[in-house]
């Protein structure tokens, strides 16, 4: 299997580099974001848990991303590979996907970290949220406070995986293309 962890601070681009890998790699989408917000649409009783949380741009608990993505790896298994899009986010969260996978006889394959300095992230998320509706990028303290939950809780992540022998940096920044080329060229390496 492949499966790679597709990283960065928020708006770096793992939404929008995922769309492209999974067509050309056939590798099932896992975003938490996405599936928590497909909760807060569906007005669940995990989406109205998450909403408050999310739109002060702070990190959901970790059993509730744990649980969602444990089940998802058990509805999915003649997967080729998943992409992991935002997830995992804390060390909490890494050492459980690292020992789900080991469950299910596989590991992760690489981490590939969007670097994109701050001033280009708030950039872009103020401008998506011109259109997109969401609360989180809705003002520049919330997400500075998601960049600062970022710093603090995800960022160690990169030590964790550099320590695995799995990391590696790619520049976030420039066009799509040019960074999903970049992207292809270390997963082909993988
Ligand atoms: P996510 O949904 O994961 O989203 P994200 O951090 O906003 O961004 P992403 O990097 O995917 O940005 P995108 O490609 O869209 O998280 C949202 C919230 O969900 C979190 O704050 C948290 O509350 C919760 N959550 C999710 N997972 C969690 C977990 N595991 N644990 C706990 N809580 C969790 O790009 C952003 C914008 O940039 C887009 O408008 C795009 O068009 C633009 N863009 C992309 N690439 C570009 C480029 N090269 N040049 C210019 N613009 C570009």
């Amino acid at each position: 299997m492949l499966n790679i962890v597709l990283f960065g601070p928020p708006g770096a681009g793992k939404g929008t580099q995922s769309q492209l890998l999974i067509d050309k790699y056939a590798l099932t989408h896992l975003s938490t974001g996405d599936i928590l917000r497909s909760e807060i649409a569906k007005g669940s009783q995990l989406g109205i848990q998450a909403k408050n949380i999310m739109d002060k741009g702070d990190l959901v608990p970790d059993k509730v991303v744990i649980d969602m993505i444990k089940s998802i790896l058990e509805a999915n298994p003649d997967s080729k590979g998943f992409i992991f899009d935002g997830f995992p986010r804390t060390t909490e969260q890494a050492k459980s996907l690292d020992k789900m996978l080991n469950d299910l006889n596989t590991a992760i394959s690489g981490m590939l970290s969007l670097e994109v300095d701050n001033n280009e992230l708030t950039k872009r998320l103020l401008e998506r949220g011109k259109s997109s509706g969401r609360a989180d990028d809705a003002n520049e303290s919330i997400i500075r406070n998601r960049v600062s939950e970022y710093n603090n809780k995800t960022a160690p992540l990169k030590a964790y995986y550099k320590q695995q022998n799995k990391l590696q940096s790619i520049q976030g920044v420039g066009s799509i293309e040019e960074i999903n080329s970049k992207l292809c060229t270390a997963i082909d390496k993988l």
